[in-house]
């Protein structure tokens, strides 16, 4: 780790790896080069984190998720080996721009959002905490689409990751397992005696391991990731080519490489995709026969399985491993049902990340009988097995039957995800406290009342390494200059040091120049990214997130052009001057989110040009907002949306992200707002809105937004003059299908939090306007926001959900 042998691992690596010496090297060379020096000193770690864990048989969490969104590794990794100085000056020494280097790295965008990002954060968390775990998914050719703005609307450019090669991951050839789809089941008589079932599959293909080493921080402790690639079993097909037919020569290698090809860009799903259920098993079950390997491997017999694994499902994405490990206990390792059900239900646990109806996956029966006929008999044996215990619990009550079955009836019968997840788990958990008492009181109501003990909650948490010390590291250093050690990056509570700096006005003013440095640096790339000019001086107003109704950026709009309307109706009014910045991805499918984007970006370019406006008010919609850009804004932002319809948004954890980099916040009591609000204390943050029990009642009451709209004149001033094509060069018809939603359906309560949201910004004016005051504010929010690291909540799954203890390596 000295600088003299970075310095010279780096040359070795540019001329043994790349190929190249110094004059001729590419920018692409120079980053290659530093991350082969890197990796290479996690390796050592690996390997003996490997050794460490084989020999003492230690109990490994296995987090199974569709998506990871890890994000940009290098500078993670310096952090994490605690050399990002050495470094840097290594790159000093050798002429080299540290910062060109890092940003030349692609980031793997392997996850749509705050469930992938959560994945990545307890990877991180995992190692750092020294808790043997895996992570099992896929390695996605293509990741989520890198977004671009053009003529405002929102345009998707496949993310070619791997064009460049990946220093990050080691592929490994010979762990391959085989995965089979289609065909039928038939009955045998076994070598035993007995009658037994059997799959006789149609379809196979490889998935193999490509694996990524996770180091923890300040630890010695690497985990693994490993991703599966599909591949066909057969790769070319030389008879086919003999005769002259080309494309039978690859077609099964084309067809195999489709289920690995992309990653479903959509954060609520598409209903029947029959490729994504083949993602869904190629993953589940690629990675169950890893895990029976490793334990054959290690322990030899199967019946202690659920002792040394403990499974975590990642929504209900990964929830056919349920049917994969009872299907391959019973039908490949003989075991009885019983034994085989037992460690089953003992080996997994199931978190629910969302409460949206739409939200909730169901597969058609006709779709498991065509690809997987032999789970769904396994699904059909656990369904009368588990309705017989419900049966006996819930005498003479057939609705509650039908509501708990795994197949739902009607005309398409359909197999029920979360039922399927909740029945093979031991442990079921929502990700904020709100949010998992609704998942008890509504989504899950019946199993609650049948297993009360197995459902937690287990508020999310974000990893201080990346959002703090990757993002922020000027705050990084005021906070341990502060603090007098950086003990607080492995133990987030002693963020609590800072609270008696909040008042002093010297500390003050260092904390405001941190943040205006990190505006100005976020205004810069802006600049060069929208050609919009933002002034460092304004209040960075910030709501970055997926584009959704439920989310209400549509919401933010309406304020913004209230405020425009006040100035253009009084123009020496005096205003705050604000940068209103949005960031978010679209699903490709889903138009009202693409509409909203395209009013955002039409807004912004009437009131950026707007003289009368003379800057006090900007809007931009930053381009691709994803890991990497999401570190540029998290420390730049001033005031933080979290503006979500109450009970919609299960936790967010960009939230959490805005609040530790000195944000404050305004937001309703929704997800982890709420826990937030109870940390940093009531008096420094902005509440508003409807409760998530107000917003049943409203509902349950009848809900007629078209009188909202009539009885609240600027409300109704402000939708008219989006109506009345200001903002479209004319044409009131483009955001007519937003706004009739708005007036005629309103799902989402926008109109009926308006009022109370534009009154919450004028408070907010009022605050910003005091800058001691506001600073004092924002320093009590992050010496607060201990609670909110990723390290305490893979605690608390530690303690609470998986009983895994630490093997420090
Ligand atoms: C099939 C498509 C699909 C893909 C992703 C459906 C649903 C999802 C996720 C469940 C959506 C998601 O990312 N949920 C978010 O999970 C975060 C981590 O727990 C929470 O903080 C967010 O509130 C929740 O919306």
């Amino acid at each position: 780790m000295s600088k003299a042998a970075l310095k010279q691992a780096y040359i070795d690596n540019l001329f043994y790896i790349q190929g190249r010496f110094r004059e001729v090297a590419t920018p692409h060379d120079l980053y290659m080069a530093a991350a082969y020096t890197v990796r290479d000193r996690l390796l050592a770690r690996w390997v003996k984190s490997a050794q460490a864990f084989k020999t003492n048989h230690a109990r490994t969490v296995c987090y199974l998720s569709a998506e990871f969104l890890l994000g940009p590794h290098l500078a993670n990794n310096l952090v994490n080996l605690g050399i990002t100085k050495i470094a840097q000056e290594s790159a000093a020494d050798l002429e080299l721009d540290f910062a060109t280097i890092l940003e030349e790295e692609e980031e793997p965008g392997l996850g749509n959002g705050g469930l992938g990002r959560l994945a990545a954060c307890f990877m991180d968390s995992l190692a750092t905490l020294c808790i043997p775990a895996i992570g099992y998914g896929i390695r996605y050719e293509f990741g989520i689409f890198d977004q671009r703005i053009e003529n405002g609307w929102q345009v998707e450019k496949s993310d070619t990751w791997l064009r460049n090669g990946n220093p990050w991951e080691i592929p490994r050839p010979k762990i391959c397992f085989p995965v089979n789809y289609g065909g039928y089941t038939e009955q045998y008589r076994h070598a035993n005696g007995t009658l037994r079932r059997r799959w006789i599959p149609a379809q196979e293909i490889n998935g193999v391991a490509y694996d990524t080493p996770i180091l923890g921080y300040g630890v010695g402790n690497v985990n693994l990731l490993r991703l599966w690639k599909a591949e066909a079993s057969q790769s070319f097909d030389f008879q086919a080519f003999n005769v002259g037919d080309y494309y039978g020569a690859v077609h099964a290698k084309i067809e195999a490489e489709t289920i690995s090809k992309v990653l479903y860009p959509n954060d609520e799903p598409e209903i029947g995709k029959e490729l994504r259920l083949k993602q869904q098993f190629f993953f589940v079950s690629c990675s169950i026969q890893d895990m029976i390997r490793l334990h054959l491997h290690t322990v030899g017999a199967l019946d202690s399985f659920a002792q040394k694994f403990a499974a975590q499902l990642n929504d209900t994405h990964p929830a056919l491993a349920v049917a994969e490990l009872l299907r391959l206990l019973i039908d490949v390792h003989d075991m009885n049902w019983e034994a085989a059900w037992n460690i089953t239900r003992n080996t997994f646990s199931y978190t629910n990340h969302t409460l949206l109806p739409e939200a909730l996956e169901t597969w058609p029966v006709q779709l498991f009988e065509r690809l997987l006929p032999r789970h769904l008999e396994m699904i059909y044996a656990i369904n009368q097995q588990f309705l017989d215990e419900v049966r006996t619990r819930f005498l003479h009550d057939e609705e509650r039957i039908a509501r708990m079955s795994l197949i739902a009836e009607g005309e398409q019968r359909r197999v029920r995800m979360a039922n399927l997840a909740v029945v093979g788990s031991q442990a079921v958990n929502g990700v904020a406290a709100l949010h998992s008492e609704l998942v008890k009181t509504t989504l899950l109501k019946d199993f609650y009342e049948l297993w009360p003990e197995k459902f937690h909650n287990v508020t999310n948490g974000v990893s201080p390494r990346r959002f703090i010390v990757v993002s922020n590291p000027r705050l990084a250093e005021l906070i341990t200059e502060v603090c007098g050690s950086d003990d607080w990056i492995q133990d987030l509570t002693l963020l609590r040091q800072l609270e008696p700096y909040a008042t002093d006005p010297a500390f003050q003013q260092r904390w405001r120049n941190v943040k205006t440095a990190a505006k100005c640096d976020f205004a810069q790339w802006l600049l060069l990214q929208t050609g919009i000019q933002l002034d460092p001086q304004a209040l960075f107003d910030v709501q970055a997130k997926r584009l959704h109704e439920y989310k209400r950026q549509h919401l933010n709009v309406l304020h913004i052009i209230r405020l425009y309307q006040r100035i253009k109706q009084e123009p020496n009014i005096e205003v705050v001057p604000r940068a209103f910045i949005f960031g978010g991805k679209a699903a490709p499918g889903y138009y009202l989110a693409k509409l909203i984007i395209k009013l955002i970006n039409a807004v912004a370019e009437v009131i950026n040009h707007d003289p009368q406006i003379e800057g006090r008010i900007r809007v931009a919609f930053m381009p691709d907002f994803n890991v990497k850009n999401g570190q540029r804004l998290y420390p730049a932002a001033d005031l933080s949306e979290q503006i979500s319809l109450a009970g919609k948004e299960a936790s967010g954890t960009g939230n959490m992200k805005f609040s530790m980099n000195g944000a404050l916040t305004i937001g309703t009591l929704d997800g982890a707002n709420v826990e937030i609000r109870e940390e940093v204390g009531a008096e420094n943050f902005f509440l508003f809105g409807m409760t998530a029990d107000e917003v049943q009642r409203k509902q349950a009451a009848g809900y007629h937004p078209w009188e909202v709209y009539q009885n609240d004149p600027e409300l109704k001033a402000d939708i008219d003059l989006i109506n009345s094509g200001v903002f479209s060069h004319g044409d009131s018809a483009l955001f007519r299908p937003l706004t009739d939603h708005l007036v005629n359906h309103d799902p989402f309560m926008v109109l009926a939090d308006y009022r109370a949201y534009l009154t919450c910004q004028e408070r907010v004016s009022a605050a910003y306007r005091d800058a001691s005051n506001w600073d004092r504010m924002a320093i009590l929010n992050v010496a607060r926001m201990g609670k909110f690291s990723s390290d305490r909540a893979i605690a608390e799954y530690a303690q609470q959900i998986w009983q895994v203890a630490p093997v420090a390596v």
